[in-house]
């Protein structure tokens, strides 16, 4: 006869009690269901559970308030859901160290809302008088702007949640699901003024310079849109768009980290997420709102968040797309690999120290250069399985914030930044020759792949004018600058020579 097959029971709260007994586990600081919902986050993916949830997972235990319950908002599918759902919005982080591992399981993410279905939820929730404020990861292409900068209004999804927008400003009831998180935001936004109008805080965790800001702009210019009127002078002076640097390396998570916390737990978590043992979260001290003790659990709450944010989004951002783009080129399949590698740990440190760290106010108590060699030191993690491929993603939206800015600051200077001009180069044969020196195919996953494949196309020797012509990339600026060109050009000779 058959044996039955054995299928382990799922982590819910049901199953916790005995799992979080087991050796290497720890269970979670609160009491799921003693918690109420008081946030709510856009972008319920790996790195706000392994992040955000976890500061504010440990304020609460820390202050003994029970108000930080969240309400998470998936974006694109309904997958987080399914996984969270059945679970009890139970969900672990696999920490990996180099030498050790640990599994800790988290329980004040208390729902999951899917928009396609649960607009109407989320409307209600943000407009709640109990809770206080929402925070963002929807990644870089989450935040729908033109090259200039402003709310992209030519886009179908805003365009349609601008619509909505205006029905909810009508009073004109639900205008069904929304089409994107910041008009889904909006809309909430819009129902808080006509009910309670009380104050709110809006928190971006998302790698953008002045996040806060971005968000900020992005969601006035859909209420202006909109016609708000009178909610406009309320989102001046009610709510905040706190700016803030966040800091934690969270890769995507594999069925063999599922697995490997399966045997730790003994229950089957569907929402594992993996993470190193770093953390640092900057917050604007920017609130008008009850908020989380964050500063209790370990993150900075600060008035100056800026020289954070750009050091960080510049030392170590810039170096993992340049580790991802040389490596993968290489035949590289992770972060950790590459660093290693002959001769790239080298390049790095050359794009920070001679084009980087000259561009930088050293944030208070901070040396460059130190940190750049613990930057370095946190890629070479053997254990964290960071892929190339998955750092390469999104470089349309990336290099902008992470590199653009630099090179500007040093042509400025009257330098040439030769490390700038290799990493913007490795990006373009990247894009160009779409395979690695072993002919093993490398995924272009960008929001404008299209574009950019028929932008690359044509001679070797004519790609890297081509791909600068891109302004949705490059500002006329940098790629008309006559030797930054030249940098770039002759970096990309010598890479497609090395990838045949
Ligand atoms: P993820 O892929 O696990 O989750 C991304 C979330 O954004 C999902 O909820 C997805 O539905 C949503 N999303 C994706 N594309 C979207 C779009 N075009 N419009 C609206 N929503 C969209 O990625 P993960 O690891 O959670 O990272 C998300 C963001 O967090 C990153 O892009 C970055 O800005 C920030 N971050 C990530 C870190 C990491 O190591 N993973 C570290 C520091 C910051
Ligand atoms: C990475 C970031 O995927 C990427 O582009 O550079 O997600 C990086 O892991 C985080 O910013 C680290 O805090």
């Amino acid at each position: 006869m058959m044996s039955a097959i054995t299928l382990t029971d799922r982590l819910s709260l049901a199953t916790l009690a005995p799992a979080a007994e087991r050796p290497g586990v720890s269970g979670p600081a609160v009491n799921p269901r003693a918690l109420s919902t008081g946030m709510v986050h856009f972008g319920v993916g790996a790195f706000h559970r392994a992040h955000q949830a976890v500061y504010t997972e440990d304020a609460a235990a820390a202050s003994g308030d029970t108000r930080w319950g969240i309400l998470g908002v998936t974006g694109r599918s309904a997958k987080v859901a399914e996984q969270l759902g059945p679970q009890d919005g139970l969900y672990s982080v696999l920490t990996k160290a180099r030498d050790a591992t640990s599994l800790r399981v988290m329980g004040s993410l208390r729902k999951v809302a899917f928009p396609g279905v649960d607009s109407e939820e989320v409307l209600r929730t943000l407009a709640a008088e109990t809770v206080h404020l929402a925070s963002l990861t929807i990644t870089e292409k989450g935040y729908p702007r033109t090259p200039q900068g402003s709310l992209d209004l030519a886009s179908p999804a805003v365009a349609a949640d601008v619509v909505a927008l205006k029905a909810e400003l009508s009073g004109g009831g639900f205008a069904g699901a929304a089409r994107t998180p910041l008009g889904l935001l909006a809309r909430g936004l819009a129902r808080r003024h006509a009910t309670s109008g009380a104050p709110f805080a809006v928190v971006c965790c998302d790698n953008l310079m002045s996040n806060g800001s971005v968000t900020r702009g992005l969601v006035l210019a859909l209420a202006e849109a909109a016609g708000a009127g009178q909610m406009l002078e309320w989102l001046d002076t009610a709510v905040t768009f706190p700016s803030t640097m966040v800091d934690r390396i969270v890769p995507a998570t594999t069925e063999a980290n599922r697995r490997e916390a399966e045997g730790m737990l003994g229950l089957r978590d569907e929402a594992l997420v993996v993470a190193e043992p770093f953390g640092q979260w900057i917050i604007e001290d920017n609130f008008k709102v009850p908020r989380p003790a964050w500063d209790r659990a370990g993150a900075v709450v600060t008035a100056d968040v800026g020289v954070f944010e750009v050091a960080k989004l510049r030392m170590l951002n810039a170096t993992h797309s340049l580790l991802a783009y040389l490596g993968a080129l290489r035949g590289y399949r992770t972060i950790a690999e590459a660093v290693s590698a002959e001769g790239l740990a080298e390049e790095a440190r050359r794009l920070q120290r001679n084009d980087i760290i000259p561009t930088l106010t050293a944030p208070p108590r901070t040396d460059l250069a130190d940190y750049g060699e613990s930057i370095l030191e946190r890629f070479a993690n053997p254990n964290l399985g960071h892929t190339t491929i998955q750092v390469a993603m999104d470089g349309s939206q990336k290099l902008p914030v992470r590199i653009l800015g630099t090179v500007i600051d040093r042509l400025a200077a009257g330098e040439v930044p030769q490390s700038g001009a290799l990493l913007v180069a490795a990006w373009m044969v990247f894009v160009y020759r779409g395979r690695d020196v072993n002919g093993r195919p490398l995924v272009l996953d960008d929001p404008v792949a299209d574009m950019l494949r028929a932008a690359a196309a044509g001679s070797e020797a004519g790609l890297a004018d081509r791909l600068l012509a891109v302004r949705e990339i490059f500002p006329a600026e940098l790629a008309d600058h006559p030797e930054f060109r030249a940098a770039v050009a002759e970096a990309v000779r010598q890479l497609l020579s090395e990838v045949p």
